[in-house]
């Protein structure tokens, strides 16, 4: 599969806070690959299934959003977050990266979203007992998933350089 990607499919991945957005938002930038956000696409096209009432959010309709991905990803050159990963296909990804931030700094991200209660503790237990990335080394190849810290401003710097290193090498590789 991966040979027929000239560009490769990245996922990041972890806990609402710990930095996806802006990172995938910077790559985007600073590379040729697309970002794809599953959450807006999702919502525009009404992939969901039901409200859950104790989050007071929508709950992801898995398969539609993946059937809506599939050719996207097919071709290669993607940057794909989400707030979970174990329903994506194993095969769309060459690497997978888990941003991990700590809970005095992802309590206060949190709370400033208008996250509290039941949510916001569970949020940041999910970051505590380390959920997604858990999840990640249970879902995807040995040695594919990566944890970066995502504590400040420098660390999201240093992991958006290592991700461009990491895209320019992949193209190396590839020639
Ligand atoms: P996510 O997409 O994982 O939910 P986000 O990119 O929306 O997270 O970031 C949540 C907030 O935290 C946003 O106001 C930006 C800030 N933030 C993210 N990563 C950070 C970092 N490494 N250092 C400082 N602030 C960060």
């Amino acid at each position: 599969m991966t040979e027929s990607r000239s560009l490769p499919n990245i996922l990041i991945t972890g806990t609402p806070g710990v930095g996806k957005s802006t990172l995938c938002q910077q790559l985007a930038e600073q590379t040729n690959l697309k970002w794809l956000e599953v959450g807006k696409l999702a919502k525009e096209n009404n992939c969901y299934e039901e409200f859950d009432e104790v989050y007071r959010c929508p709950v992801l309709h898995e398969d539609k959003i993946l059937d809506l991905m599939e050719d996207q990803m097919s071709e290669g050159g993607k940057i794909v977050d989400y707030h979970g990963c174990d329903f994506f296909p194993e095969r769309w990804f060459d690497i997978i990266f888990v941003l991990r931030t700590n809970n005095t700094a992802l309590f206060d991200r949190l709370s400033k979203r208008g996250y509290s209660g039941k949510k916001l503790e569970d949020n940041i237990e999910c970051e505590i007992f380390g959920t997604i990335h858990e999840e990640a080394v249970d879902s995807y190849k040995e040695g594919s998933v990566f944890e970066l810290s995502s504590n400040s401003a420098e660390e999201m710097e240093e992991n958006v350089e290592q991700i461009v290193k990491w895209i320019e090498q992949w193209k190396q590789n590839k020639i």
